[in-house]
């Protein structure tokens, strides 16, 4: 197994963060803290584990990523932009414009690389299950990978999907939680409590693996033991900081669907580690896209 370049996928994942802040600020709405959490383990699938080509988005030996919880679109663009799928600077201009690529929920219709539209909770991850199943039936080796948020485990539908997983022994599937602790209304202990949320799943028999989200090298380690599983689907539950990577969004709800105000890019930009010039938006608001086409 190749080593993964974990100075290179820090560096990555901050280059994310900064065009989902610059994304959703110039849209002057999105969902930037979903997006933050998530950010290191999506960098780790996308740059170090998954088989994808972005010139072939359909390529029929991919592996499959499924958002499940599409509110967090702001980072899935960016990835798909980091990734070469789509160009930077139509996300940014464009995100939650109408006939945008970019919707402010995710369309397999409209953007390449993604693989289902979400945003309706819990359905996401039935699908990847619907995808793994036929997988494994036509005996292929594509691998698929569902990313979740502990939100939507309160979603009945997270649960049928969960158990049917177990049931065909999907260890091709690997599904990802981010556990933030946090969801639109709240803390996720207050809203509705979906702990133990480890317990709960190995009651439903998967492998379960437990690990700090933001740590790079564990969310490497972590995609690569999946990989191992025999006989079991595996889910990786990944704590996590809401808003991570920018002290005053961290922890707090408000981000999970509001965009920084303009005021504060240019020193969030900073803190993330680059150039207070990339925060310069008049420059994407200004910028004129003849790419309002679909
Ligand atoms: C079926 C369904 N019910 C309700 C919603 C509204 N909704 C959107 S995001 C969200 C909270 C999700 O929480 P979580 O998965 O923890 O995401 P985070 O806030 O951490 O980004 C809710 C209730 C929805 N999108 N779909
Ligand atoms: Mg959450």
């Amino acid at each position: 197994m190749p080593k993964p370049d974990i100075k290179a996928l820090k560096q990555k994942s901050q280059e994310i963060r900064r065009d989902v802040l610059i994304a959703t600020t110039t849209a002057g709405s999105g969902h930037p803290g979903g997006s933050m959490s998530t950010c290191d383990y999506a960098t780790a699938l996308f740059f170090y584990k998954a088989r994808l080509d972005p010139r072939n988005p359909k390529w029929d030996r991919r592996d499959y990523i499924f958002f499940s919880h599409g509110h967090i679109n702001p980072l899935i663009y960016a990835l798909l932009v980091h990734a070469g799928y789509v160009e930077r600077i139509e996300y940014l201009t464009t995100l939650r414009k109408f006939r945008s690529k970019f919707q402010g929920h995710p369309s397999a219709h409209h953007c390449p690389g993604i693989e289902v539209c979400s945003g309706s909770l819990g359905q996401g991850f039935g699908v990847s299950c619907g995808v793994a199943m036929s997988m494994k039936r036509q005996k292929k080796s594509n691998r698929v990978y569902t990313l979740m948020g502990d939100g939507e485990q309160q979603e009945g539908s997270i649960w049928e999907a969960a158990m049917c997983a177990a049931h065909y022994k999907l260890d091709n599937l690997c599904a990802m939680v981010d556990l933030n602790g946090l969801q639109i209304d709240g803390k996720t202990a207050d809203v509705l409590n979906v702990e133990p949320l480890a317990d709960k799943y190995r009651a439903f028999n998967w492998n379960v693996l437990e690990i700090d989200g933001h740590d790079m090298q564990a969310c490497c380690d972590a995609l690569d033991a999946a990989e191992q599983a025999k006989g079991k689907p595996t889910i990786v539950i990944a704590k996590t900081i809401m808003g991570k990577g920018v002290k005053w969004m961290e922890n707090d709800e408000k981000w999970h669907g509001a965009p920084i105000p303009k005021d504060k890019l240019a020193s969030n930009i900073e803190e993330l580690g680059f150039d207070k010039s990339h925060a310069n938006i008049q420059e994407y608001q200004g910028h004129k896209t003849d790419k309002l086409t679909v």
